[in-house]
């Protein structure tokens, strides 16, 4: 059976993981996955994440004490997870773990690349205040300007994405900036992505770590993928509504 592997970056969110993993467990009923958690946390996330593995064989942890950051630790979660596909994940529960599950039926439906959008019909932003909406749809409009491959893409700066794990098998990934979904549509081999609407939640626990140094590290990363990214052509991109959705979930996983 196939399986799949959620890799989830955490620093300082001992509030979030438990309920994250119990969502992610209703959400992926029926279906074989792990969950693994790449963690640079200075509060209690550590101790949370051990009990957490030691109830539920499926969860995994990494904490690393040598390194940080939230791109090295989707990268190095994607290394070692286990899974024939593999998604990214925030742990604050912005991203509602009941996407798994359409995603995970793109994915068998054949698309090599799901994308859950907020700025597609039945999307929703809302969770975001006016100056993040303003950092993002600027970022987003950079990012299209400067990388063809994001042309398509609605909602390329998110960290919510799934795919095939051979689409990175030979990328060349580099932990730049901190939005790793734009490295990996850029560095990695794909054709076909569906996108999914979803809605942006607020975060109920725990801060942000989302700062001026990472909106540069964002255009460092764009300038870096322009000269870096794959030359590709032909990338089909189809758009999913919430009812389609809800019967391709049906067809694919029952
Ligand atoms: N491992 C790791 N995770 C991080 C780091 N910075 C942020 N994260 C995680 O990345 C996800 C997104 O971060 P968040 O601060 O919510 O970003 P925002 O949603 O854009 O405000 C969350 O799960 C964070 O815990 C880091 O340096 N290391
Ligand atoms: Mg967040």
């Amino acid at each position: 059976m196939e399986m799949l592997s959620v890799v989830v970056p955490t620093f300082n969110e001992k509030g979030n993981v438990e309920n994250l993993v119990r969502q992610i467990g209703d959400a992926l009923n029926g279906i074989e996955y792990e969950i693994v958690f790449i963690d640079d946390s200075t509060d209690e996330t550590p101790e949370v994440l051990q009990k957490l593995s030691e109830e539920n064989s499926r969860v995994r942890y990494e904490h690393r004490t040598n390194e940080t950051g939230l791109a090295t630790a989707v990268i190095r979660g994607f290394r070692i997870a286990k899974g024939d596909f593999l998604a990214c994940m925030d742990a604050d529960l912005q991203h509602p773990p009941a996407i798994l599950r359409p995603m995970y039926a793109a994915l068998r439906s054949g698309a090599d690349f799901c994308i859950p959008s907020r700025m597609i019909p039945g999307g929703d932003d809302g969770g975001l205040n006016w100056y993040r909406k303003l950092v993002s749809g600027t970022a987003r409009w950079i990012g299209k300007i400067a990388l063809p491959c994001l042309r398509k893409i609605s909602d390329p700066t998110s960290g919510l994405f799934m795919f095939r794990k051979e689409c990175i098998e030979h990328a060349d990934l580099r932990p730049v900036g901190w939005k790793i979904m734009i490295e990996v549509l850029a560095m990695s081999e794909y054709r076909s992505v569906i996108e999914i609407p979803y809605a942006f939640q607020n975060r109920t626990s725990g801060e942000s770590k989302l700062s001026s140094k990472v909106t540069m590290q964002y255009l460092q990363q764009v300038a870096g993928l322009i000269f870096r990214a794959t030359k590709r052509r032909g990338i089909v991109v189809t758009r999913w509504t919430n009812s389609y959705t809800d019967n391709m979930v049906k067809k694919h996983i029952g």
